[in-house]
């Protein structure tokens, strides 16, 4: 035999005794994202001016910047070049792997969670 499909309730059932429902309306608080910080290894291979060039490529340093950040690595032995979610750290990470090994350079690059 069919059934006949019911109508939603669309209001409160009052609890038996008679006293009514008070619906809460919560304020949904969402956590912000993790974080990840994109860092670039100095090594004694990899040409100033490449690293210069990544920096302004994946990272859209201006190139004032990106000669800065590439210095103070050298200098240093590593620099953060941007703070990402964690897949867009994964994938900037990626991709300055990719561009250094197709240019055959030793270029190194990390991604790590930022405190
Ligand atoms: N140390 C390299 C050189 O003297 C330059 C360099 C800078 C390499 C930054 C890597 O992440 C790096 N050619």
């Amino acid at each position: 035999m069919a059934t006949t499909p019911k109508p939603p309730e669309l209001t409160p059932k009052t609890p038996a005794g008679g006293e009514s429902v008070v619906l809460e309306r919560k304020t949904q608080r969402v956590e912000p994202p993790k974080m990840y910080q994109v860092v670039l290894l100095n090594d004694d291979f990899t040409p100033m001016e490449f690293v210069v060039l990544v920096l302004q490529e994946f990272f859209n340093k201006d190139r004032e910047t990106a000669t800065q950040i590439m210095l103070k690595i050298h200098v240093e032995g590593r620099g953060v070049c941007g703070v990402f979610t964690r897949d867009l750290a994964t994938t900037k990470v990626d991709q300055v792997l990719q561009a250094a090994q197709h240019n055959g350079h030793p270029l190194q690059c990390v991604s790590e969670p930022v405190e």
